[in-house]
């Protein structure tokens, strides 16, 4: 399929250290997915759903040692620890690489591989960059021609001598103590072994394109971010761009795919989804940031996601979609998880494999961490400029996190350097959606903790810098959807009315409204917040738009504390000047 020498070479190599029965090259063909669907069927790594209901569907159990991102076991290799920084695991890449292929070795016999060409991006765009993953799994395929562009175009991109980001997975044993996901961004190379999970082993999504293309994007330049990117349409048809980063568990494909209030839909707004996940964002001539979004599909949560909380999302699994550790209902061969109606299935199969009623049962019947991976053009609300080779031009980027108190729904934040001080402020409160305590704060800068491929204060120093070549920067917000009140309620509702805090960001960047300047930024005047339609009490919303300056001392302090003793150096001295800054306005 190619004369690319370094590819040749990469396969070669592959197949010599895990020795594989065949080799076989992923064209992107119809008629190939179609066989290997049927094969993957045949041997139950793939269950096929109901066709009528859910055309081209299947479901995918993992094993149930291997159902989420593993970060204890998430490695950057680089010749200094000191670079890899304090929130990544370090090795050095020949530790690393002797680890991987004493784990690897052989551990293909018999076995098919696979060489997936796929690209991250339009093939063709600027922004684009073409990955080969190896893999032994199928359901690995699949789910990469879902997420990716896959096919022989991508080796025709890279002619004879391109580059192209390498990507080594073998499933092994499962073995949760043998199991690695390690980085080698000086090589462009990615090795995975001893697990099935998407996050682990779709090497194109959190391996390249936040944690290889976030070290490529610093040499070459530009920003790989754990961001969302929406299109907001005006009533006169005018369209404004924002990217937006959340930690997991804050609502992010929700807020990617948001369908506004009766009001607005009245008035005539439309959100338009272009990405639910990662950005790559460069400076464009005009001096702005422009963005794609690298993923062809979205690897989405499913428990929770219903025909309210994100009817798009619901609609973009109905056809073309891989569930994995959902329940399967048996009565009518569809799934069914946590969230999804108030009608569990009695006759079930749960994510385990084992016989479930959800009508008696008390245990969950999906994983928490169930998911969908879904083709992006099934979504209702893809943006048009979904394939643009340029991407969108972003007017505002926003940073938001789950906490209870302190800080307020919206804020605005002074210029692009006060703006990185807010992003690289970030926590959230820990959910019982995950493991560990529940409400203990974790700073989260940028939502990039786990995705970092470098030491993160420099990661701060990338942004300080990229902010010199903006011209024109897009405005930085701060969102909090989840302020609580004594007893524990929700005071915002949250899901399409925060349209209504994204008009007030999208005003501001217009310059069409007056905010009030408080010791954290500019925040909403509430009349300014457009509560038509809504039930909602003006002193409500009063109260979570207050800055309390005795919190915001605490948190100053608390930063101090996550700046001195976590990250510890190379934190850029505009962030340690907007610290300062907020400790005095908190005192003022
Ligand atoms: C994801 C994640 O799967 O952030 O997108 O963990
Ligand atoms: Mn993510």
């Amino acid at each position: 399929m190619t004369n690319n020498k370094k590819v040749l070479q990469f396969v070669e190599e592959s197949v010599a250290l895990a020795t594989p029965a065949n080799v076989v090259w992923i064209d992107g063909s119809q008629q190939q997915i179609d066989a290997l669907r049927a094969e993957a069927v045949s041997t139950g790594e793939l269950i096929k759903l109901n066709q009528e209901l859910l055309p081209d569907c299947y479901l995918h159990r993992t094993a149930v040692n291997d159902v989420a991102r593993v970060e204890a076991r998430t490695v950057i290799c680089l010749p200094k620890e000191e670079d890899a920084g304090p929130t990544n695991i370090w090795k050095s890449p020949e530790e690393g690489y002797k680890t991987c292929r004493e784990i690897a070795r052989g551990k293909m016999a018999g076995k098919t591989m696979y060489v997936i060409p796929y690209s991250m991006g339009v093939v063709g765009s600027e922004f684009s960059k073409i990955g080969i993953e190896v893999t032994d799994s199928i359901y690995v395929v699949l789910n990469m021609v879902i997420m990716t562009r896959v096919g022989k175009m991508c080796l025709d991109a890279l002619g004879e001598d391109g580059d192209f980001i390498k990507g080594f997975h073998a499933k092994c044993d499962i073995d949760e103590e043998n199991r690695w996901i390690m980085h080698f961004p000086q090589d462009n190379t990615i090795m995975s072994v001893n697990s099935g999970y998407g996050g682990n082993v779709l090497l194109g999504k959190k391996c390249f394109a936040l944690r290889i293309a976030s070290y490529l994007g610093r040499e070459e330049g530009w920003m790989a971010e754990h961001m969302l990117i929406l299109g907001v349409k005006a009533p006169d048809g005018t369209k404004k761009y924002v990217a937006a980063a959340f930690p997991s568990a804050c609502g992010k494909t929700n807020l990617a795919m948001l369908i506004p209030p009766k009001s607005f839909r009245d008035a005539g707004y439309e959100i338009e989804c272009v990405g639910d996940d990662i950005a790559w964002i460069r400076v464009g001539e005009d001096g702005r940031l422009w963005a794609v979004n690298p993923e062809n599909g979205f690897f989405g949560v499913a428990p929770g996601t219903n025909e309210k909380s994100n009817p798009n999302a619901l609609a973009a699994t109905r056809k073309g979609t891989i569930f994995t550790n959902v329940v399967q209902n048996l009565d009518n061969n569809t799934v069914w998880w946590e969230g999804l109606d108030k009608n569990p299935p009695e006759n079930a199969i749960d994510w385990k494999g084992n016989p479930w009623n959800g009508k008696t049962s008390d245990v969950k019947g999906a994983h928490p961490n169930s998911r969908f991976t879904a083709p992006a053009k099934n979504c209702p609300c893809v943006s048009p400029e979904f394939d643009s080779k340029t991407g969108v031009p972003l007017s505002a980027i926003i940073f938001g996190g789950r906490r209870a108190t302190t800080t307020p729904l919206v804020y605005q934040s002074r210029d692009w350097n006060h703006g990185v001080f807010v992003g690289s402020i970030m926590s959230s409160e820990t959910t019982a959606a995950a493991t560990g305590a529940v409400g203990v704060l974790r700073h989260d800068p940028m939502a990039m903790k786990p995705f970092i491929g470098y030491h993160v204060g420099d990661y701060f120093q990338h942004w300080i810098d990229m902010g010199k070549k903006i011209s024109n920067p897009p405005k930085i917000f701060n969102v909090n959807w989840f302020r609580q009140g004594p007893n524990g309620e929700f005071l915002w509702p949250g899901f399409g009315d925060n349209m209504r805090v994204l008009k007030w960001i999208l005003d501001r960047c217009d310059g069409k409204v007056e905010a009030r300047e408080t010791a954290i930024g500019y925040v909403p005047y509430a009349k300014d917040i457009d509560l038509t339609g809504l039930d909602y009490s003006v002193d409500t919303l009063e109260s979570i738009l207050a800055v309390d300056k005795e919190r915001w001392a605490a948190e100053a302090e608390e930063i101090t504390g996550y700046y001195t003793n976590t990250i510890k150096d190379r934190i850029p001295a505009e962030l340690w000047e907007s610290l300062e800054t907020l400790k005095k306005n908190c005192k003022a």
